[in-house]
């Protein structure tokens, strides 16, 4: 065939191809909340087909670059984004990525509906989700412990659908010494003894390593007070803004952006603090604590956007599955790709469903209406759905990449970047392991196991037998029965497996509940 060309694949409206999401949305959103959602999900599943993929391929072929002086030589520490990021950035504020779930319209509710935007816009936004995901985690970090003014300050910006007054927050916790362990920050606090637009209590003087989005109006950071102790212990909590009245940031220089291995388009750079005025926030000490609220709201985005990414590169499978032709008939007309897709399919839902879950817990904890039970069970769930969310986007990506062949190996079919950018899934916010041990710090500060397992004694696939599940619970009861009688090393040996059986119980119990 001398004059064949093949077609490359494409997308249609995300939100109408997606059969899973309609299904669930239409069973657990109350019908007031479905008259508005579903429209408005449908709207944004168009534009993920068509606006929004112009502007993210615009900001990943024009990446952010670091300007550090003016042509006069002054220090500007300018960071320069396409026009493209700024659009995502304007169109997340106006379609309420953040702010539908702070406006709390729908009770907890309002908070699926929220995820379900953020799981449609993710895909197509050049990982401007990341900058949202530290927004939303700012806002209920300073909701938790932020003072009335402070609330005042920046709440409205945080939660704003105006583009003009959206802001968007870093969270800054990596130092040199690392991004799992962050007992060694060495960021100094002192007494602030200056005048301050927000009412800074000290003056922070370090380095921070890893700052994403370094474009952002305020961040949220980990800063040791003069006397507090060595260690994790003695770390509080910061709010900074990054510019003064005057536009220029304050005290702060930018040494690079980092050269990431995908997440190109959104600007991650080295920078110091010198002298920053920031303001304590709740107090001195429990740093590490009052940065768990951001944590995990940013782990549950990081979730949603690993199982929006996971359906992207499925979409784009499923549709060039009956465009190309092998060996005489259609990809889909096979039937080891049938079966491929098969299980990539399911391994989709099983990360859908769980993600979807926790997101009604986590509404459920933010209007007051969680049971203690459920607090317990989003507290020890939330590291495993991150962990278990990251390696299947990470697996589903790779094997997508493959089913394109060679052209899922050449950059400008777009392929590839499946590959770079679901690998951050697994590293930002907490790597498989560092996240398998903080399940265990659930289980043993909450007293969470118990809880787990009555869960899952409770679900239709355990009080009907359900072959799949019942498979791993045995397994599961048996490695937590071996464990009961082991050293505590022995747990930590076992943490990942038990994460991921974990996953993959209450994945299958979801998918029987749901009948997805
Ligand atoms: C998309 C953008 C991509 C851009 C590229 C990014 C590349 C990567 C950049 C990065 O570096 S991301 C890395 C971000 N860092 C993290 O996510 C932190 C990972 N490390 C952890 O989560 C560690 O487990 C932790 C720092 C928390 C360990 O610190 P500690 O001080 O040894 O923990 P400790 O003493 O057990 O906990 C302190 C308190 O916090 C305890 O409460 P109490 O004071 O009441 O005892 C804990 O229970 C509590 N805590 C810890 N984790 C919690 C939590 N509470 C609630 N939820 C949690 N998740």
């Amino acid at each position: 065939m001398k004059n064949f060309y093949q077609d490359g694949p494409s997308l249609t409206n995300t939100f109408q191809s997606d059969a899973s999401l309609q299904k669930l949305l239409k069973k657990i959103l109350p019908p007031e909340c479905q008259k508005q959602a579903l429209p408005h999900l449908d709207h944004l599943g168009q534009r993920a087909a068509s606006d929004m993929l112009e502007w993210a391929l615009e900001a990943e072929t024009y990446p952010p670059v670091h300007v550090p002086f003016d042509p006069w030589g002054r220090r500007i520490d300018d960071i320069r984004v396409s026009s493209g990021w700024k659009n995502l950035e304007k169109m997340a504020a106006e379609e309420g990525i953040v702010a539908t779930a702070y406006e709390r319209k729908y009770g907890a509710f309002s908070r699926v509906y929220q995820m379900a935007l953020l799981y449609l816009y993710s895909p197509s936004s050049a990982i401007f989700s990341c900058p949202l995901a530290m927004t939303d985690g700012a806002a209920r970090a300073l909701e938790l412990y932020g003072t009335p003014d402070l609330k005042n300050r920046a709440l409205p910006h945080l939660t704003s659908r105006d583009p003009k007054t959206f802001w968007t927050a870093g969270q800054w916790m990596t130092e040199r010494t690392g991004g799992s362990d962050v007992s060694g920050t060495s960021t100094d606090a002192h007494a602030f003894t200056g005048e301050s637009a927000f009412g800074a209590t000290h003056s922070l003087h370090g380095t921070k390593w890893f700052t994403s989005a370094t474009t952002s109006q305020m961040a949220l950071t980990l800063a040791r007070p003069d006397g507090a102790a060595a260690g994790s212990k003695g770390l509080s909590l910061f709010y900074l803004e990054l510019r003064n009245a005057e536009n220029q940031l304050n005290h702060i220089q930018i040494h690079r952006l980092k050269d990431k291995l995908g997440t190109k388009a959104l600007p991650t750079a080295e920078l110091s603090l010198q002298g920053t005025p920031a303001r304590l926030v709740g107090g001195e000490g429990d740093g590490i604590k009052k940065i768990a609220s951001v944590l995990n709201i940013t782990r549950i985005y990081n979730s949603m956007c690993a199982v929006g990414h996971a359906r992207r590169a499925l979409d784009l499978a499923q549709n060039y599955s009956h465009k190309r032709k092998a060996f005489g008939k259609l990809l889909i007309d096979h039937p080891l790709h049938q079966e491929t897709l098969r299980w990539l399919e399911e391994d989709f839902r099983r990360s859908f469903v769980f993600c979807f879950h926790i997101a009604h817990l986590l509404g459920k904890e933010e209007v007051g209406e969680i049971s203690a039970k459920e607090r317990t069970l989003l507290r020890t769930l939330t590291p495993v759905l991150k962990l278990y969310t990251a390696k299947k986007a990470i697996t589903i990506s790779s094997e997508v990449v493959e089913m394109f062949g060679g052209a899922g190996y050449v950059e400008d079919t777009g392929l590839p970047r499946l590959i770079r950018d679901a690998q951050v899934f697994s590293i930002w916010e907490g790597t498989t392991n560092v996240l398998s041990l903080d399940m265990l710090r659930a289980f043993e500060k909450e007293q969470s196991l118990p809880v787990v397992i009555e869960y899952f004694k409770s679900t239709t696939a355990y009080k009907n037998n359900a072959p799949a599940f019942m498979k791993k619970w045995n397994e599961f009861e048996q490695l937590i029965g071996k464990l009961q009688k082991s050293a505590p090393e022995e747990w930590e040996r076992n943490a990942r497996y038990l994460a991921l059986l974990t996953g993959d119980l209450i994945s299958d119990a979801l998918l029987i509940e749901h009948e997805l």
